[in-house]
């Protein structure tokens, strides 16, 4: 398989691009993003994820910018991910969006090419909006959009970034998406870490939280800053000293609380924390969890070696 992916997002101006960008990949709140000016062009973005190069092109999407490219269509080329977003506040423009999504898969299909679809009915939420309006646009804006994709893998999704963590998750599938198999070990590690009693972050070294069930310890995509320092240096520790692809790490206080690493083939890390000794059926379960995870690792390795 690549292990560069581009990700294109594409929408009429203030549909919220550059605010899927911030929040979900750049540590960003919501509250944040009511500042952001429109884009200018385009903006291109990287960010390393599982071991992939992902490069995110968030389009400026007023109207000189649309008519731009069209005349420049090579600059779309490459695209694996297509991210078409609709603006559910603003439901007069839904037909001018459809028309732009058309032209843009007229262009995929002159340059031959035939990118993943996602359609995000975006700003699902009633932050300044009426509930009763919210579901009556839904509900048209799936009469206007679905069927324009029916010739690409295609799927959508009701989006908001005042659903930070959900909104993690659906770029978490998405890119996962790229790995064959790996949905169904990340849904299985999903309902393994309900019934462990210690807190769990599974994660790639880079800081991307992939499952966890702790409260507040990530932003969008993004672990919190201390942790993601932790398995950084522990990270170089194994790279540099270990001189090996996985290693544990381990660190106590006297209170008896206690915090665990374990990295597995320079790509997955495991935190655990927890207070004392876990009981036996906890231990049995994170035992077989790192066993899990140590053959996650070995997939999205040998995927990369394909
Ligand atoms: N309620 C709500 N507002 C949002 C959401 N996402 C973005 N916004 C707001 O929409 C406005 C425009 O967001 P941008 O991200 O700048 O829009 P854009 O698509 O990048 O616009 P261009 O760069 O001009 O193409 C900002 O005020 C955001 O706070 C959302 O999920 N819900
Ligand atoms: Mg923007």
């Amino acid at each position: 398989m690549k292990c560069t992916i581009k990700i294109s997002l594409v929408g009429l101006g203030g549909c919220g691009k550059t605010s899927l960008y911030s929040v979900a990949f750049a540590e960003k709140t919501p509250e944040d993003t009511k500042r952001l000016s429109p884009t200018i062009l385009y903006e291109t973005r990287r960010h390393p994820f599982l071991g992939l190069q992902v490069g995110i092109f968030d389009f400026g999407g007023q109207e000189q910018y649309r008519a731009e490219y069209f005349s420049k269509p090579e600059i779309f080329k490459g695209t694996d991910i297509l991210i078409c977003i609709v603006d559910l506040h603003d439901p007069k423009t839904f037909d001018q969006a459809k028309e732009y999504f058309e032209g843009l898969l007229d262009i995929h299909r002159k340059n031959n090419e035939k990118p993943q679809i996602f359609l995000f009915l975006h700003k699902y939420d009633t932050e300044d909006y009426q509930k009763e309006l919210l579901d009556t646009n839904v509900k048209s804006a799936k009469e206007i959009f679905l069927d324009i994709f029916k010739d690409y893998n295609f799927d959508y999704m009701l989006t908001s970034i005042y659903q930070q963590d959900e909104l993690a998750k659906v770029f978490r599938d998405i890119l996962i998406s790229s790995y064959k198999d790996l949905k169904k070990s990340v849904e299985k590690a999903e309902s393994q870490l309900e019934e462990i009693k210690a807190k769990i972050i599974i994660s790639d070294v880079s800081g991307n939280v992939i499952v966890h069930n702790v409260q507040g310890v990530s932003s969008g995509l993004t672990l919190r800053g201390d942790l993601r320092d932790f398995i950084d240096a522990c990270n170089t520790v194994r790279e540099n000293i270990f001189m090996s692809d996985s290693a544990q790490f381990k660190g106590m206080n006297e209170d008896g609380k206690e915090i665990e690493l374990h990295i597995f083939k320079y790509i997955i890390s495991v935190l655990v924390m927890k207070t004392g000794e876990l009981d036996r059926e906890s231990q049995d379960k994170l035992n077989i969890l790192l066993k899990d995870m140590s053959l996650f690792a070995d997939l999205i390795i040998s995927a990369h070696s394909d």
